[in-house]
């Protein structure tokens, strides 16, 4: 037949997905064959992702793909979130369970490190926002502590090359990944050697740097036997999540912001080239590398994880805490009644959100939101605020009069929060597939398999199969003056 079957997987923070995306008749679809939670483990005093496990689910997810669409199936991808990986000796043997970014290991480490290098040489050479978790400072803490699996290392891989590595028994370090680790020179594309340096690394360890696109080889026999084929292919995607989420822009609008909505909210658009000038370094704007070479030129905000915290709290304590409840409360509650700065440190680590989002209030004078709902929609009122101040300095520093925002990944399906952003801009938001990362990696996927020549080529292709959705700017709602409280909020 005409048909042919990608599958994407996904793993983010919150949930990992397997996808099976049909192509046929010039129409990409979407169907999620597996999905599954992705929780960390606190094990003697450190936060792991349970991997193995991951694995089980991943496996069985591409078995349930097979099984449905036999021979169709051409090829899988996986992406996930970035900075983290996996440490191994020169057998390939996985030497530790991988840490979670948010571990509290890297604390010291941003400082000491900047100390020692500097800042304006780190983001001269990387381009990337220092935040405590990047792949740079894990590095540093696994040095500083002398932790026994980096000293036996011989090879780290990301979790994406990881993944890629059991599936198809070929070690490859995928760009994208690479570049978000702050370790990665976004001009030459290849390894910081200053950065390098310092850490004390080889790029043995970190291995060469291979485009999204790559073809790694089928699936290994033991794969095979596990899924029931042997005949699928393994290809690098744009491994980083937030890569493959801004392939898949609804339109083409060159003014149009974009915002990746997940467990982080990432706003920034896309450049041609770099830009580590003194202004993106002070407004800490990252340049991470992207498929062909783009750049996407943004910055992380604390997003959805604040709400996903806040329920893991209330479930915790026995309530029910449902999404649709929570959405349903949210609606109903006071506009902008009270305000946080989504970015404030400590939301950025897990435990006791409500709580934590509750001192912030009381400290700064805010009415302190006592309901679920009252939580739920400072959560949101404070989010669109954040990505207006945001905006505002993205125009700055880029020159650009941004016209729009593209919405795009799981929180697009927020429509509270597309419209209240719509509102804090005073711009249209378009919101664009909700499994927008899905829809990158396969994309990488068909143009390495020759349905689309380039990037440009697979936008225009895939485009038409995914209705956006248009939220336009209710006047009045965000007043100037709710605009100065928030920023006075941000530190
Ligand atoms: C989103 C994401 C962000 C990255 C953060 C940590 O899932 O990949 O891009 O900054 O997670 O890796």
């Amino acid at each position: 037949s005409s048909r042919k079957v990608y599958i994407a997987v996904d793993l983010g923070a919150t949930s990992g997905r397997v996808i099976a995306a049909v192509w046929e008749d010039g129409k990409l679809e979407l169907v999620e064959k597996h999905r599954f939670e992705t929780p960390s483990v606190r094990l003697r005093g450190r936060w792991h992702w349970d991997f193995l496990s991951l694995y089980s689910e991943i496996l069985y997810g591409i078995k349930t793909a097979v099984e449905f669409y036999g021979a169709d199936v051409v090829s899988v991808g996986v992406d996930t979130w970035g900075v983290d990986y996996g440490l191994l000796d020169e057998s390939g043997e996985l030497l530790a369970n991988p840490v979670c970014y948010r571990d509290e290991r890297t604390g010291p480490m941003v400082k000491q490190v900047c100390e020692k290098l500097g800042k304006d040489l780190i983001y001269a050479e990387t381009g990337i926002q220092f935040m405590f978790f990047n792949t740079i400072f894990q590095i540093a803490a696994e040095v500083s502590q002398s932790r026994t699996a980096f000293k036996t290392a011989t090879r780290l891989l990301f979790l994406p090359d990881l993944i890629n590595f059991w599936l198809s028994g070929v070690q490859s370090t995928e760009r994208t990944a690479a570049s978000t680790s702050q370790m990665l020179n976004p001009h030459t594309k290849t390894w910081s050697e200053p950065i390098l340096a310092e850490l004390g690394v080889s790029s043995e360890f970190l291995g060469d740097v291979v485009d999204p696109g790559a073809k790694l080889g089928l699936v290994t026999q033991e794969v095979a036997e596990a899924i029931g084929t042997s005949d699928l292919s393994v290809v690098t995607v744009a491994g980083h999540d937030t890569g493959s989420a801004f392939m898949a822009l609804p339109e083409v609008q060159p003014n149009y912001g974009i915002l990746s909505s997940g467990t982080w909210s990432i706003l920034g658009f896309e450049l041609d080239a770099p830009n580590t000038s003194p202004e993106a370094a002070a407004a800490g704007f990252s340049n991470e590398v992207g498929y062909g070479g783009t750049i996407r030129f943004l910055k992380n905000i604390c997003g959805l994880w604040l709400l996903e915290e806040c329920r893991r709290s209330w479930i915790a304590q026995g309530e029910e805490a449902t999404y649709p409840t929570i959405m349903e409360e949210a609606a109903k509650c006071e506009p902008m009644r009270s305000l946080i700065d989504p970015d404030y440190s400590a939301f950025a680590t897990a435990g006791g959100m409500p709580e934590k989002i509750q001192a912030f209030c009381k400290e700064k004078g805010e009415p302190v939101p006592e309901t679920n709902g009252q939580i739920a929609r400072c959560i949101f009122d404070s989010l669109a605020l954040k990505y207006d101040f945001v905006f505002q300095i993205l125009e700055k520093i880029t020159g650009r009069q941004l016209e729009g925002l593209f919405i795009l990944g799981g929180g697009s399906r927020n429509d509270l929060v597309n419209q209240l952003a719509a509102d804090a801009l005073g711009l249209p938001v378009v919101v664009g597939a909700s499994e927008a990362t899905a829809v990158g990696n396969v994309m990488a996927q068909m143009i390495a398999d020759g349905e689309a020549e380039d990037l440009a080529g697979a936008r225009n292709l895939v485009a038409p199969s995914f209705s956006p959705r248009r939220f336009e700017p209710r006047p009045g709602v965000v007043t100037t003056e709710i605009k100065q409280r928030f920023s006075a909020l941000v530190s």
